[in-house]
């Protein structure tokens, strides 16, 4: 018997003999190979080019971007599990853009604060790249530090501060994080709307909002936006080769740069207010990418 007398309970999970399961302990890279491959048969295409993650606030501006080619429940393809955030949804949404490209849009995301590990919150990603896409928008909700961000500004994420103490990188996996939001994508962001402003995203844990006293440190550090999302997609992506564009949705200032507490709701109206300028924004770009 396997682990005789170690009391350690071996299990066979990873012999090849069971490689076609779909298993949580199954290696990342290759339930995201299954979870590509389900979405293409699906959908009967040879690819997508590129993907966007829709995060709190975003997913109402995505609607109407392009010819729809189907959609479906996340939690039917491989590996995804249902998204638990109120407001934040759980579809996969396939369009065609205006010039002929295949977009896949995740409307909703798994979080690191579900307790779950990292390689779920990084599924979409990996899935995206695997089936061929060339870039990745990464959105999000976040907490503003600038005063001058009212809610519903959106702001291109120049650079990232990785709180979690956490990757998705195994091992000796090196992975360059310099210019990880492309210039080149954020220019094409600006030829659509010269007036976004860029900021350092600074991800923390959740899902408790900071307290005062811990967006003054994201200040100090050189942080302009605080968030739960976005830096272990961002990493994923680059070791993927995926380009990646971030934007932010400042949906509320921080913890103590405004005078009153934060609430979910004041979210999820703020992003309702913007929807008109991030669709404009998101349209703009797909035409462009
Ligand atoms: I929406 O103020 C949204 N998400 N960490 N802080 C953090 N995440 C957020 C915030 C915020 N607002």
């Amino acid at each position: 018997m396997l682990g005789r007398g170690l009391g350690i309970p071996l299990t066979r999970s990873r012999d090849r003999r069971y490689s076609h399961q779909v298993s949580a302990e199954a290696d990342p890279k290759s339930l995201a190979q299954l979870a590509a491959k389900t979405i293409l048969e699906r959908f009967g295409l040879p690819g997508i080019d590129v993907a966007l993650v829709l995060g709190s606030g975003w997913s109402g501006a995505a609607s109407g971007l392009g010819e729809p080619i189907g959609e479906c429940e996340l939690a039917e393809i491989p590996g995804f599990a249902k998204p638990v955030v109120v407001g934040h949804g759980g579809a996969l949404r396939l369009l065609r853009t205006g010039t002929g490209r295949v977009a896949a849009l995740f409307t909703g995301r798994t979080h690191f604060y579900e307790g779950r590990g990292v390689a779920p919150v990084v599924h979409g990603v990996r899935t995206a790249a695997a089936a061929g896409a060339r870039a990745i928008v990464l959105t999000n909700g976040c907490g503003g530090l600038n005063p001058a961000w009212g809610p519903g500004t959106p702001v291109l994420i120049s650079d990232h501060i990785n709180l979690t103490a956490a990757t998705p990188l195994e091992g000796a996996t090196f992975i360059d994080l310099t210019d990880a939001y492309a210039p080149r994508l954020r220019e094409l962001a600006r030829q659509v709307d010269p007036t976004l402003a860029e900021g350092v995203y600074v991800q923390f844990r959740g899902p408790q909002y900071e307290t005062p006293a811990e967006v003054r440190m994201a200040r100090v550090l050189g942080g302009d936006l605080v968030g739960m999302s976005t830096t272990l997609e961002t990493i994923a992506a680059r070791e993927a080769g995926l380009e990646v564009l971030g934007i932010s949705l400042v949906t509320n200032a921080a913890a103590g740069i405004s005078p009153t507490p934060l609430e979910h709701a004041e979210v999820i109206a703020a992003g309702k207010a913007a929807e008109p300028r991030l669709r404009g924004l998101l349209s703009g770009l797909l035409e462009r990418l």
